[in-house]
């Protein structure tokens, strides 16, 4: 199965821990990294007395299930100083998001999949058109219709 991850971080060396978490991904089990976006740098969605983010996606080949998946992302998210709080959309080391599992819809207590926050997001659409300019959702919207409708807001891709 192809998944698509969206990787963000806005503290502790945010450029760094989305580069170890790429690194990561390629690390899971049964799972292999197949491309990813240049890093972006994005203003705060949510609180706004918070530093800039970093974020990116990837694309994995996984033979994995999309829950093993979670579970493989959120020991990521751990080992990266990722401390869970209360408020919403917060600073946080690093967040992993499943975008998408194949054509799957998932819609269970722990996943959501199509990802319910990315058709508004700037910082996971152009990221993944990058990656795949060519994408379809489950639904059959063309990526490249979504971003008709999203602001970049800002977003830059940064180099190095
Ligand atoms: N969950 C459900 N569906 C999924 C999915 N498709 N992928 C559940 C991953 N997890 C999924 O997530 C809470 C629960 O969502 C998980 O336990 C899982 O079972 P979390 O990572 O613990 O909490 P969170 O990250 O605070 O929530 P969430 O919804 O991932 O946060 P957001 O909405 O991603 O917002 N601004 C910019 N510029 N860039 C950012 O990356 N990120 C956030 C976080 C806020 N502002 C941002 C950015
Ligand atoms: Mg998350």
């Amino acid at each position: 199965m192809i998944s698509y991850i969206a990787i963000g971080s806005n503290q502790a060396d945010p450029v760094e821990q989305a580069k170890q978490a790429i690194t990561a991904l390629n690390y899971i089990t049964e799972t292999s990294l197949i491309s990813c976006s240049s890093l972006y740098c994005s203003a705060p969605m949510g609180p706004q007395d918070q530093p800039d983010y970093i974020n990116a996606v990837a694309a994995v080949e996984t033979n994995l299930s999309a829950i093993a998946l979670l579970d493989a992302l959120q020991a990521i998210e751990q080992s990266q100083g990722r401390e869970r709080k209360a408020e919403r959309w917060g600073p946080r080391t690093l967040d992993l998001d499943i975008l998408l599992y194949a054509e799957q819809v998932i819609d269970d207590q722990r996943l959501t999949i199509p990802h319910y926050g990315m058709k508004d997001r700037e910082f996971v659409l152009y990221p993944l058109f990058e990656i795949a300019p060519e994408l379809t959702m489950p639904d059959g919207t063309p990526l490249i219709e979504m971003l008709k409708d999203c602001d970049k807001n800002g977003l830059t891709a940064i180099t190095g």
